[in-house]
């Protein structure tokens, strides 16, 4: 029919038309199908019947592996690594948690990164900003710091720290003893979107306009400045101490009623929003207490979790890992697992929910364990 009406268009047109075909061209019969193949790709054509299962597929299938870090090795790579690079030459002395399912990319989960800072007595990473935002849970060390948004906040074993989109940020660690932390960036979805921007900072260490905890005082007491107006995408809050954090979730534990696969889970939040401060990575600190025996669980968002405190187990598919304080495993999108609690554990753990959530993708399944 097509063919027709061109046909006849370009009669009509005394066959000026450029891309009519010739009567030739419409009575040619295509070549076989291999060629036909061939020379499509060589015109940077595919046919959508070779690819489609795997553009839309029936379940997920590309999460990566799930894989566990001891403490005992990251700190000695860490300490290792601290001897032959200094953090100035690194700009960033970090070890990429590299899942194997995607190695050498720099992948924790498919749309996680995550990695082990370190930074030696004396040492500053200097001030830069970019599109990407992350998040940090502090691992080891008291005194360092981070300095985010003209206000630095003082580093200590639990505390949670975001670096919010597009905000200056550097590092310094004035104490006697090493400081290491875990971070967590939103660098893949950043890049998928196609949206990098970065720049360093005139000079190493940002100007500092407010006292440490300023931001913590305004917005992080459950009141707001009268007229407050939010600007932008960035959470003006951007440290959690765990003194905090863990009172909080002592009292949620002392109320009752944990809940079977995620025992008692708080959410970071921007106060002045509710949501979580990062608006691609949901972040989360959950206690399992003493003899806890979760459920089975799966959801369409990877994690990277760390222990802050206590001892437990975590299964995922077939494997089961002994947990303790500052090992990082990866619990994969759509893999079952499960956590176990020998004392009461308290997990950091970060995703992509929130962002699944907001596009309307998010999937989770409960499976119950047998209770011996
Ligand atoms: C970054 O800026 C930091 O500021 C850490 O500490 C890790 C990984 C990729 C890109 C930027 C930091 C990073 C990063």
């Amino acid at each position: 029919m097509a063919d027709q009406i061109s046909l006849e268009t370009r009669e009509k047109t005394g066959g000026t038309s450029p891309d009519a075909p010739t009567p030739a061209e419409a009575q040619r019969t295509p070549p076989d199908l291999a060629t036909f193949h061939e020379n499509l790709q060589a015109d940077s054509l595919l046919p959508l019947w070779e690819i489609m299962r795997r553009l839309a597929a029936s379940e997920p299938r590309n999460g990566g592996d799930p894989i566990f870090w001891s403490w005992a090795n990251l700190r000695r790579y860490s300490m290792d690594a601290g001897e032959l690079i200094t953090a100035a030459e690194a700009e960033r002395r970090v070890l990429v948690l590299d899942n194997p399912a995607f190695a050498g990319e720099g992948r924790a989960t498919n749309s996680l990164y995550a990695g082990i800072q370190l930074l030696l007595p004396g040492e500053v990473a200097a001030s830069h900003r970019h599109t990407a935002s992350a998040l940090r849970l502090i691992l080891e060390g008291e005194g360092g710091y981070t300095a985010v948004d003209g206000e630095q906040v003082i580093m200590s074993p639990g505390d949670f720290i975001v670096t919010p989109t597009g905000t200056f940020h550097d590092h310094g660690n004035p104490s006697e003893e090493p400081v290491l932390w875990l971070d967590g960036l939103d660098v893949f979805v950043v890049n998928l979107l196609n949206a990098p921007f970065g720049e360093d900072y005139p000079t190493d260490r940002q100007a500092i306009a407010r006292p440490t905890g300023d931001s913590l005082s305004r917005y992080g007491s459950g009141l707001l400045p009268h007229a407050y107006a939010r600007s932008g995408a960035r959470s003006p809050m951007f440290w959690w101490p765990y003194e905090r954090t863990k009172s909080s979730l002592d009292a949620v534990r002392a109320a009752g009623g944990a809940d079977p696969v995620l025992g008692f889970r708080m959410n970071f939040i921007d106060p002045t929003t509710g949501q979580s401060p990062i608006k691609t990575m949901t972040a989360s600190m959950s206690l399992f207490p003493s003899g806890f025996e979760g459920d089975f669980y799966r959801s369409i968002s990877g994690h990277v979790c760390s222990v802050v405190e206590g001892t437990g187990e975590v299964t995922v598919d077939d494997r089961t890992w002994r947990v303790g304080p500052k090992d990082v495993f990866i619990l994969p999108s759509w893999k079952w697992h499960r956590f176990q609690a020998s004392d009461d554990l308290v997990i950091f753990s970060f995703s992509d929910e929130v962002l699944q959530r907001h596009l309307g993708f998010w999937r989770d399944e409960r499976r119950p364990h047998p209770k011996a």
